[in-house]
C-alpha cells in the first residue's frame, strides 16, 4: 500500500505542553552606608514602586537586614539585579541586590 503511516502509532498529548516558569525573589540587603533616599529611588526606578511602597520596603530592609523588591522569572530577576548593582556601583554605594529561587 501507499499509506506512509502504515505500521506506526501516534499517541496524542493529553496534558498541555506549557510549564509554569520558576519564580525568583529579588532581595535588597541592608548596609550602613547607602542613603535611604537612594534605596527609595532604586525601588521607584527599577521596581515601579510608588513612593509609599518604596519607603515601606526600604524601611523593612533597614530594620530586618533584607527585604523583597519583587518576584520575577529568572531572566527578569537577573536583569533587575544587574541594573541595581550597576546603578549602585556608578554612585559608589555598597548596596547589594540578590535573587533567590522561591
Ligand atoms: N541602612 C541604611 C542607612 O541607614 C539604609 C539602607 C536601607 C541601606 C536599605 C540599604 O538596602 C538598604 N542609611
Amino acid at each position: 500500500g501507499d499509506n506512509p503511516n502504515r505500521g506506526t502509532a501516534v499517541i496524542a498529548r493529553t496534558k498541555p505542553k506549557t510549564k509554569k516558569p520558576s519564580l525568583y525573589r529579588v532581595l535588597l540587603l541592608n548596609d550602613d552606608y547607602t542613603p535611604m533616599e537612594f534605596v527609595i529611588h532604586i525601588l521607584e526606578r527599577f521596581f515601579q514602586k510608588d513612593r509609599e511602597a518604596a519607603t515601606r520596603i526600604m524601611l523593612n530592609v533597614h530594620n530586618n537586614g533584607v527585604g523583597e523588591c519583587g518576584v520575577f522569572t529568572y531572566e527578569v530577576a537577573e536583569t533587575k539585579v544587574s541594573q541595581v548593582m550597576d546603578f549602585a556601583r556608578q554612585h559608589q554605594h555598597p548596596l547589594q541586590c540578590v535573587m533567590e529561587k522561591k
